[in-house]
């Protein structure tokens, strides 16, 4: 009843339109699980509640007290702020959807400019963007085809700082883990830092290529020490999925508290 209520005085508070509303709240594993007799995942890991997928999208919504904006980029340590807020980067091959996704989760702050566009290698250096005081969000530069020549010491010199909990590997829907990902993948794991697949744009991908791509991911994680077993799913057009990312986002920095039963046995 809580829940409920707290949910429908959200929605009402919300700019946006009421399917993106339903869109964002749900699950992006419900529609996949229809198609098969054998649970998609071996354990459905995160499941936030409504209290905190409420809670989660309203810790990306700006106030007076609470600022929401870019703080700065570049390409080494020198430019990188010094803070203690817990950050998550964004990583992924070039036109992954890595500047989209933080557009969409950026979706209350029509004064902030993120810049996307169709052809890849667009965003050039790491953008650090604050979340009041409570997170910080990192945009890297794409892997892969057009890939600035200071990225690898870039990366390097990112994960020297100690400010990162997690990394988001973005995975394009319609194309799927590929080698060059692979490649990404065993260098985190090198790093040793916790991370995350996302699987984006899957307003694209019909049902049976995501459902491909996620068995292909089902097996990827068995080879891996600190990816967590769970991919996530979205949309940066439509936000299908966004909520259950932003309540792991706000989970895992320390903001949401998810009552979700196994999460907090679970490092990676
Ligand atoms: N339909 C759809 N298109 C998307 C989605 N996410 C990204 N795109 C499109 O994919 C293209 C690349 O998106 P970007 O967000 O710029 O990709 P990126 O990973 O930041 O790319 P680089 O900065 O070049 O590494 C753009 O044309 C976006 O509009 C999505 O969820 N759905
Ligand atoms: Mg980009």
């Amino acid at each position: 009843m809580l829940r409920n209520s707290l949910l429908s005085s959200f929605l009402k508070f919300s700019s946006l339109s009421s399917v993106q509303n339903k869109l964002f709240f749900e699950n992006p594993y419900e529609k996949l699980k229809q198609y098969l007799e054998v649970p998609l995942l071996d354990d459905q890991f995160f499941s936030p509640d409504t209290e905190s997928l409420v809670a989660a999208q309203e810790l990306f919504v700006p106030t007076p007290l609470h600022p929401i904006g870019f703080i700065t980029s570049g390409i080494g340590s020198e430019k990188f702020p010094v803070h203690d807020m817990p950050e998550v980067v964004f990583m992924g091959k070039s036109n992954a959807g890595k500047s989209s996704l933080l557009k969409a989760i950026f979706q209350h702050v029509p004064s902030l400019r993120i810049q996307t566009s169709k052809k890849p290698g667009h965003t050039k250096t790491a953008k650090f963007y604050q979340v009041g005081s409570k997170l910080c969000l990192v945009d890297m530069p794409g892997y892969g085809f057009r890939q600035p020549e200071w990225f690898e010491s870039l990366v390097d010199e990112y994960f020297k700082r100690k400010n990162c909990v997690r990394t988001f590997l973005l995975i394009d829907g319609k194309l799927g883990f590929e080698n060059i990902d692979q490649v990404a993948l065993e260098v985190l794991e090198s790093y040793k830092v916790p991370h995350a697949i996302v699987v984006t744009k899957i307003d694209q991908a019909s049902d049976s290529t995501l459902l491909k791509h996620i068995l292909q991911l089902k097996n990827i994680k068995k080879s891996t020490v600190y990816c967590f077993s769970q991919p996530f799913m979205v949309s940066s057009q439509t936000y299908e999925g966004l909520g259950h990312l932003l309540a792991f986002i706000g989970h895992i920095t320390g903001n949401v508290d998810v009552k979700s039963t196994d999460i907090n046995s679970i490092s990676s």
